[in-house]
């Protein structure tokens, strides 16, 4: 198949290091971060072919975050430069209850994609869009973008990541935008706790997670440090998670992401590909960036070989 391609804004990232809360911060370390193109830097560490697509702005934060990941073997070659737009910017706010993100992203280069993505050589040959439900808060055209990207007779499967983040969902309706969109897709990711803030206090586990979102034939419902499920059509498959010492965990969604999407495209399999999820979340989790090491390739085998009871 051809490669993965990964649709959306990736940003400048500052934050605290060492990881404080930003009240207590004196030093800040540049970095970059962006949910799709995490997905492709992930995708691309397990042998995946994967191309980033999106906007950046004339400028040097936008020349380093395509250095960056094209660094790390992913295809640049669908990122436009905006020569009237900058680049976004978030700010990480690590806390006791999680990282909060500031972010100053509202005209960034990003924003101004739309459908137009669509008809360029940017998704020649995917045999794969991943997509995320950050694309559709940042603007309008984005908006039309992943919509059209989503339309019935697309020639190419889209898996969607719902990745709710309400700071950017002040004009819109989250819940039944999010929904419909994914409603959409052929693979849905989602958190438990992120789909009960979604759709309501009644979804309280990943059965009804499948009642609410019928559409897509592989659902995903993570349930944190737990657990994770996917149903292929009706049938669910259940993986705990690995155990880790949490130093930041914004990165560790996208990074199950890759990791699932890798293993399902690799051999098909549904519990191979939870715990290739799992292992690259823990990557992501043990380091305040969004990109971390993936455990050896002996480590890898061995996890990925072991039977269920000493799995985790
Ligand atoms: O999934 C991690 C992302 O949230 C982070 O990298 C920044 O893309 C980002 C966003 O919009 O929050």
């Amino acid at each position: 198949p051809g490669p993965v391609v990964c649709v959306g804004e990736t940003m400048a990232a500052l934050a605290p290091e060492p990881v404080a809360p930003l009240d207590d911060a004196d030093l800040l370390r540049l970095d970059i971060a962006g949910a799709e193109s995490n997905v492709a830097t992930y995708l691309a560490d397990h042998g995946v072919p994967a191309r980033w697509v999106s906007a950046v702005g004339d400028d040097p934060f936008g020349r380093r975050i395509r250095r960056r990941v094209a660094a790390f073997g992913v295809d640049v070659s669908g990122v436009r430069t905006n020569a009237t737009r900058p680049t976004g910017l978030l700010v990480k706010n690590p806390g006791a209850e999680g990282t909060y993100v500031h972010y100053y992203r509202s005209g960034s280069a990003a924003a101004a994609l739309g459908p137009e993505v669509l008809d360029s050589t940017a998704l020649q040959g995917a045999g794969l869009v991943h997509l995320s439900g950050i694309t559709p808060a940042l603007s309008a055209s984005c908006l039309a973008l992943v919509e059209a990207a989503l339309a019935p007779d697309r020639p190419y499967p889209v898996s969607f990541d719902v990745n709710h983040r309400p700071a950017l969902w002040k004009d819109r309706p989250a819940p039944e935008i999010l929904r419909a969109l994914a409603d959409r897709a052929d693979l849905v990711l989602v958190g438990l706790d992120e789909a009960q803030a979604l759709w309501g206090a009644a979804v309280t586990d990943a059965a009804a997670v499948r009642a609410l979102l019928p559409g897509p034939h592989t659902l995903v419902v993570k349930d944190g440090s737990r657990a994770a499920t996917a149903f292929l059509g009706p049938v669910p498959y259940t993986v705990p998670a690995l155990k880790v010492a949490v130093v930041e965990p914004v990165g560790a969604g996208d990074a199950f992401a890759a990791g699932f999407l890798a293993g399902l495209r690799d051999a098909g399999d549904p519990v191979r590909a939870l715990r290739l999820g799992h292992l690259t979340a823990a990557s992501a989790l043990q380091v305040s960036s969004d990109h971390g090491p993936l455990p050896s390739a002996a480590r890898v085998r061995h996890l990925l070989a072991a039977d269920d009871n000493t799995w985790a």
